[in-house]
């Protein structure tokens, strides 16, 4: 493995961690979320912005970058840091969950997905090897495993084969990736919510030279009680000395629990989708803008926000930018979220660090167990 990343934990509170990947991009402090910027764009934000609010890193995707632009265009116009203007560490996703989500006429073989642009219709084939290469021509820092993802719920026999085809494709994955500075490989856990199959899949991941693990196929249809448990039942098999990632989630209440749980990074869609459909992330829960009970509210839509967004803006004029449909909605209630989101990672963080975890959890569960709107 290459010794330019490495990752210490400062502190720990039950299973919950604090700590620092260190990469020559930067540092990375865990528990971390990391905004999503699947077209090299951290939808309706500036980098700066991204950047200020406390993110160390953010994830690109193969699958969208691949076709279009081209990871070869990005490789010849210097790579993605320099595309998007995001000089920090980037932690790029493999493309096969994409595929399965978004592509058209997919056929999975043992070789890997061939299937249609859900652009142009265009054919294209990624592989292991190929979702390596391309990885590498994006510059990634953080590359991900190649691996098949089943929606739950799936028969046993179904996650299986996903599962032995993902340690498969581990293999390959980690033959294909070229250890330079700067680069990184985490292995995928897969095995539905199935207890035997999750042990056996963290076990052979964590015999592999990974430089961190990420739990996959979760948050896939199943209920958050299922997705805990099997957190609870993949974490001791993996090593303690590597970062663990828990890819697509969640909600807030989602990675508190996580992280309860001794995971250690995060992605999720949702600060930044949820900020352009109207909904905003606050203090007092979740609030939809579009509802009409905020058309003559003069209220700010947060006075607790680290943020602009949230203190210097009504929820009246909120509420009429996201009934106008004005952009400016979006760019306000994602940078709002945003914020929320990293000010709940700081929080943990500091809450960890402190030694006071379980009161700060207590505390956070009473906002998020009751539905705001
Ligand atoms: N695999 C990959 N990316 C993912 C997932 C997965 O299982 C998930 C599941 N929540 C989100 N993104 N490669």
């Amino acid at each position: 493995m290459t010794s330019d990343f490495s990752f210490t934990v400062s502190r720990t509170e039950g299973a919950a961690r604090t700590g620092t990947i260190s990469m020559p991009r930067g540092d990375i402090r865990t528990p971390a979320f990391m905004p999503v910027g699947t077209a090299a764009t951290v939808k309706a934000m500036y980098p700066q912005q991204v950047r200020e609010l406390g993110a160390d890193i953010v994830l690109g995707n193969v699958y969208h970058l691949m076709l279009r632009p081209g990871a070869e265009r990005v490789a010849e116009l210097g790579g993605l840091h320099r595309f998007m203007n995001w000089p920090y560490p980037i932690l790029t996703d493999s493309g096969g969950f994409q595929v399965m989500s978004l592509a058209k006429l997919r056929k999975l073989d043992e070789n890997g997905v061939t299937f249609q642009s859900h652009i142009d219709g265009s054919r294209h084939v990624l592989t292991p090897e190929r979702s390596m290469e391309i990885q590498h021509l994006l510059g990634s820092n953080i590359q991900m495993q190649f691996d098949e993802c089943v929606k739950l719920p799936a028969s046993d026999a179904e996650v299986e084969r996903a599962m032995r085809l993902s340690l498969r494709w581990a293999e390959r994955s980690r033959k294909a990736f070229r250890a330079e500075p700067g680069r990184a490989i985490y292995g995928i856990v897969q095995g539905g919510a199935n207890e035997a199959l999750r042990i056996e899949s963290a076990k052979a991941l964590a015999d592999m030279d990974f430089h961190g693990l990420a739990i996959g196929g979760l948050a896939v249809g199943e209920p958050q009680d299922v997705m805990l448990a099997m957190i609870e039942t993949v974490v001791p098999h993996l090593p303690t000395e590597r970062p663990r990632y828990l890819m697509g989630v969640g909600t807030p209440d989602d990675l508190i629990e996580c992280v309860a749980r001794g995971v250690d990074m995060f992605d999720c869609v949702m600060p930044t989708r949820a900020g352009r459909h109207g909904q905003a992330y606050t203090s007092e829960g979740r609030l939809n803008l579009r509802n009409a009970k905020y058309a003559n509210d003069p209220r700010p839509l947060d006075e607790n926000s680290p943020c602009a967004a949230g203190r210097d803006y009504s929820r009246a004029y909120l509420h009429h930018l996201v009934r106008s449909e004005e952009i400016l909605a979006m760019m306000l209630l994602t940078w709002n979220n945003l914020a929320y989101y990293q000010q709940l990672m700081q929080g943990m963080r500091d809450a960890i660090a402190e030694g006071r975890f379980a009161d700060f959890r207590r505390r956070s569960r009473e906002i998020w167990r009751k539905d705001a709107d």
